[in-house]
């Protein structure tokens, strides 16, 4: 039949072909991001009425990338159970002939850095209620022996209560350039640490340099070692200081210091991980229990009427049409796809009964 694909049986014993989840089993809405791996597109589950962002990946083009392994490395990344309150929730992946498909928390209250670029920058108390839940999202994928490795401002988004919500935990890389408004004002959507500029070996605390860029942007305006030309800025992360101008607190300064170590091995957080910045002064005035329970109040909340409301996409991807392609698989099978077919055993995953669907 035309789901042969979706999924593969006996894989999960939970969930047997009938009440496998698959494309049908969703409208779909909008468009709400591309790149060049495939779209993220807000869909509504048809029976259940609820939203979600369903991310369609196209097998061929991740396989001609060579990037089948660093999918997989991500789906099991995906099944290793992540919950946290600032990740986002993964509900199903599965598969059809030619993509893979994953079925995710819609979040409407738009990038974090599209609410930066309006406000220029962000006070201190504000700049550190988003580094203190990016911190404790980053510290819990540590802990489960996972390195974010390219946290960038299109990855931090907001909910609708102004909570942050890191995406694409190293999901397809180069797979959802939104090459709008939000990242060309920076030159690079990246905040690349010394040691992936130079192709060196990283570990966990090349998340920690990632956050010291973020909230250096939301505390000055810009990132740091930014220059309007890329080889001078590429020249800036490996040779430069950061310029620490003293309209920010010694202690976010501190901070800053710290997490923008050159030497990883120098670098806030190398020793004892997040445990080392929830204790930094930066963060006193921070309940961290509270932080996690989401008990203290956002000091933002987006503007936003409904669960369909897409003021805060980029209209680019938010007008364009939505193939039906995606509901009907693709019939003419080519060699390159019938060759992408199969790259992916096994990839269908199915929540524990308790939050499906049904
Ligand atoms: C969830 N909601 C909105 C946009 C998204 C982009 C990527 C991944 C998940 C998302």
């Amino acid at each position: 039949g035309m789901w042969e694909e979706a999924g593969v049986p006996g894989e999960n014993p939970r969930r047997h072909r009938e009440n496998m989840i698959k494309p049908y089993d969703f409208d779909y809405l909008k468009i709400i991001g591309k790149g060049s791996f495939g779209k993220v597109l807000l869909a509504r589950h048809k029976e259940s009425t609820t939203y979600y962002a369903v991310k369609v990946l196209q097998k061929k083009i991740i396989m001609k990338k060579k990037e089948q392994k660093h999918i997989m490395a991500e789906r099991s990344v995906l099944m290793k159970n992540i919950k946290h309150p600032f990740l986002v929730g993964l509900h199903y992946s599965f598969q059809t002939t030619d993509k893979l498909y994953f079925v995710l928390d819609y979040v409407n209250g738009g990038e974090l850095f599209y609410h930066l670029q309006r406000e220029r920058i962000f006070l201190e108390p504000r700049a550190r209620f988003y580094a203190s839940e990016i911190a404790s999202a980053l510290g819990y994928l540590h802990s489960l022996h996972i390195v974010y490795r390219d946290l960038k401002p299109e990855n931090i988004l907001l909910d609708s209560q102004g909570h942050i919500v890191l995406t694409d935990f190293g999901l397809c890389k180069e797979g959802l350039e939104a090459n709008g408004t939000t990242n060309t004002f920076c030159g690079t959507p990246e905040y690349l640490a010394p040691e992936v500029l130079q192709k060196q070996a990283y570990d966990r605390t090349v998340d920690w340099w990632c956050l010291g860029s973020v909230l250096y942007e939301m505390l000055y305006g810009l990132p740091p070692f930014y220059s309007r030309n890329t080889a001078e800025m590429y020249n800036n992360i490996l040779h430069k200081s950061p310029v620490l101008k003293p309209n920010v607190s010694n202690a976010g300064r501190d901070l800053l210091e710290g997490l923008l170590q050159k030497d990883r091995t120098r670098r806030l957080g190398v020793k004892d991980d997040f445990l080392e910045l929830k204790y930094h002064s930066f963060f006193s005035p921070i309940n961290w229990e509270d932080l996690m329970a989401k008990k203290i109040t956002p000091p933002f909340i987006p503007s936003v009427t409904g669960p369909t409301d897409l003021q805060h996409f980029d209209p680019e991807f938010t007008h364009l049409p939505v193939t039906s392609s995606l509901c009907t698989d693709t019939l003419t099978v080519t060699s390159s796809i019938r060759e992408a077919a199969g790259a992916f055993p096994g990839f269908s995953y199915g929540p524990p009964a308790d939050h499906s669907f049904m």
